[in-house]
């Protein structure tokens, strides 16, 4: 068995143990009350599942294993300049300990082992228009591995429970080493004539990656591997995530499970966001007529977008109530690597000048940027502008939280996840007269 499993299956195996025994002796524990604000506010803050991942505190932002972003950087095995590798990520997320070097580097050997994609996946996306936005295709591609799946052939052969996190395990793993392939083959094929480039196994995850996209450059393998880490997971309440949760509980396999996922992170609210973004600063970069807009024209784009009822993308949270780590990391990044863009000193600009306006409304609950306000900046920077791909690259990040926390769910015998629903007629039951 390789290194990370065993680690893995000898953390997993006792607190499956100790959390069935919590559940048997103390389960009448009171964790939370729910309000009918909750009940109709989209379940906002209700504690109902495990993850074992991260979590998200609302002022300090996201802890992976209790390490904050800038903790990662500093602890995580790093490529050349410095940034973290996402395997490290994988790899504390999913046994609760900071990988050495050389185990990262064996999670990078194991994954480009297991990279290869069946042919019927490029088969199944060259039937498809160029121009299907590549969330579609991505969720597609990755639906045409499922025949694969280790964990559903062993069901079927009758795999008993405590076993499914090792076929989870496999699928996982699997996955998240086709997934650039997948990707890339998808940006290659909707922007660049179906010109693919060849994986370069000599490279870690994300420079390969970047490779497969078109790009070799030094700086942005390094925004690669700080992009694929702080996407990778953001606890298991937001939408992309609880949806691979309740998938899974079904025992759906992880290509079923992860491709529903996606399909919740492709929507404007989540994921989509950091496509519509860049499309919203081009637009006003054009209506503007600038590129290098004032504060003022900025605030007066805002208003204009409030005043036809739109969002402000990138900014806002459902749990988030300070600016996101994720942005302050990326923005640290275009400070270090970045002179000379008036793309970005517009995000900047655009930090400046929306939280107050927002603030203003009196209902926005947090008027600060989220991971999205900044991400696209940085990819046209590098030279990829075609903003709906976005979104995929969000996606391959985010399986490295989704799927570990997945194996984990299996190995902690987590059962299918069922909350309770109720009509308007018993919500107005429950008023006073
Ligand atoms: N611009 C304008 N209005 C906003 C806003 C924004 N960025 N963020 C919140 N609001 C509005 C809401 O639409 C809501 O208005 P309503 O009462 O008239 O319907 C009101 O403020 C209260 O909303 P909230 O409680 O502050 O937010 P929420 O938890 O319901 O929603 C989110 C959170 C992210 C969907 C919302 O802030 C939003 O739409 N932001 C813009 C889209 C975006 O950036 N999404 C990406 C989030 C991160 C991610 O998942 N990748």
């Amino acid at each position: 068995m390789e290194a990370l499993k065993q680690k893995f299956a000898n953390k997993a195996l006792p607190l499956y143990q100790e959390l069935r025994a919590a559940s048997k002796e103390h389960g009448d524990i009171k964790v939370d009350e729910v309000k009918l604000s909750q009940v109709l506010g989209g379940a906002r803050g209700i504690k109902m599942m495990l993850w074992e991942t991260s979590q998200l505190d609302a002022n300090k932002g996201i802890r992976f294993r209790g390490y904050s972003i800038p903790e990662i950087k500093e602890l995580l095995p790093s490529g050349p300049q410095g940034e973290p590798l996402p395997e490290g990520l994988f790899w504390l997320m999913l046994t609760d300990e900071i990988p050495s070097a050389d185990e990262v580097k064996q999670l990078t050997a194991e994954w480009h082992r297991r990279a290869d994609v069946p042919q019927q996946v490029f088969t199944t996306l060259d039937s498809m228009p160029a121009d299907t936005h590549p969330m579609t295709q991505f969720t597609i591609g990755v639906m045409a591995m499922q025949s694969d799946s280790v964990f559903s052939r062993r069901y079927a052969e009758g795999l008993p429970k405590s076993e499914y996190w090792d076929a989870v395990y496999e699928d996982s793993m699997n996955l998240i080493a086709r997934l650039p392939r997948v990707a890339a083959y998808i940006y290659r094929r909707a922007f660049k004539d179906g010109q693919h480039i060849e994986p370069d196994t000599s490279l870690d995850y994300s420079a390969n990656y970047a490779h497969m996209l078109g790009s070799d450059d030094k700086d942005f393998r390094s925004l690669m591997r700080l992009y694929l880490t702080i996407h990778a997971d953001h606890e298991g309440g937001n939408a992309s995530a609880h949806t691979v949760n309740l998938v899974s509980s079904t025992l759906s396999d992880p290509y079923l499970a992860f491709s529903a996922g996606m399909n919740a992170l492709a929507g404007p609210l989540h994921g989509l966001a950091n496509q519509e973004v860049i499309k919203w600063i081009f637009e006003m970069i054009d209506s503007l007529g600038t590129k290098t807009p004032t504060k003022e024209q900025i605030a007066d784009y805002v208003q204009q977008t409030l005043d036809e009822g739109k969002v402000i993308p990138g900014y806002g949270h459902a749990v988030l109530r300070e600016p996101d780590p994720r942005f302050t990391a990326q923005r640290r990044f275009a400070e270090q690597y970045i002179t000379d863009s008036d793309l970005i000193t517009t995000v900047w600009k655009i930090f400046d000048v929306v939280p107050p306006i927002l603030q203003s409304l009196g209902k926005v609950k947090n008027p600060w940027p989220n991971v999205d306000a900044h991400s696209g900046a940085l990819l046209v920077h590098y030279g990829f502008s075609e903003f709906s791909y976005y979104t995929v690259l969000f996606g391959v990040s985010r399986a490295f939280g989704v799927l570990a926390a997945g194996i984990w769910s299996r190995a902690l015998g987590m059962p299918l996840e069922r909350p309770k629903s109720v009509t308007s007629d018993w919500v107005r039951q429950q008023l006073p007269n």
